[in-house]
């Protein structure tokens, strides 16, 4: 059987983020990619210069027209823009048989906001516990816990708060630290942690929106969550060290990788 996965988040016309990212993530796990578009920005790699929303009824009509017809196996969301499209998914998620990796987006690569204030706490009030996994990155898991993520310590109590908070797993992303980039999930009341050596370059543009449609790739494909974290980290690894360096700012990943 084809695995098919969902990804209901932003685009990215420059092809590095968003539902652009996200699709060509999925190919390359082999899985059969649907895309529900919550918002458009005008966008290259210097940066984000415009965001416009979606209206949170023809996002839901998006969903539950494919949902009905070719249900995935797995789903993602990305950035949602608007505390009304946060709210109508999370009503809509609980009807979902199938896992939802939820992506807290917060802000574009260069720090342009891609969600508003009372969405960043719909997320955390109505989102969460819908979840399947969140994998925030420091900054996000901050916003969410009120926890100052800036150490592995301090990830570890983060991921587990997300659970209290309702989220059935947590994947804190500590790409942002200095050294190696460790991630640590909880899950089942466990924390393990994922770690690869730290690449350096200024090409790291949709590396959370690529990491998380791997992992949501690899559960559509049957994998355990540990196995779909285990494969996503080797995968996200792969596409920032062989970036292919293109754009003038902060460029795309290898999604061949
Ligand atoms: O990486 C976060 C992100 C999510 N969604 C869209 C984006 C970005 C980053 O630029 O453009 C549409």
């Amino acid at each position: 059987m084809t695995p098919v996965a969902l990804t209901i988040a932003g685009s990215d016309p420059s092809g590095g983020a968003g539902i652009q990212a996200d699709l060509k993530t999925f190919h390359q796990f082999g899985v059969y990619g649907e895309a529900a578009i919550t918002l458009l920005t005008v966008q290259n790699t210097l940066g984000v210069a415009r965001v416009e929303c979606v209206p949170a009824a023809l996002v839901i009509e998006q969903v539950r027209a494919v949902v009905a017809d070719i249900p995935p196996r797995a789903a993602k969301t990305g950035a949602l823009g608007s505390a009304e499209i946060v709210e109508a998914l999370a009503e809509l998620a609980e009807e979902f048989d199938f896992p939802l990796v939820v992506d807290p987006v917060m802000a574009g690569s260069d720090g342009a906001p891609l969600v508003s204030a009372d969405a960043r706490r719909a997320i955390s009030t109505r989102l969460l516990p819908r979840a399947f996994l969140v994998m925030p990155n420091l900054d996000e898991a901050s916003a969410l816990t009120g926890i100052e993520v800036k150490s592995v310590e301090a990830m570890r109590e983060a991921a587990a708060r997300l659970c209290t908070m309702g989220a059935r797993a947590a994947l804190v992303k500590g790409g942002h630290l200095k050294g190696a980039a460790t991630d640590v999930l909880y899950a089942d009341g466990a924390w393990r942690e994922f770690t690869a050596p730290r690449v350096e370059t200024r090409h790291t543009h949709g590396t959370g929106c690529t990491y998380s449609a791997a992992v949501t790739a690899a559960l559509a494909c049957g994998n355990p969550l540990e196995d779909a974290v285990a494969r996503a980290k080797e995968y996200i690894t792969n596409a920032i060290r062989t970036a292919p360096g293109l754009g003038r700012g902060r460029g795309p990943l290898n999604h061949h990788a």
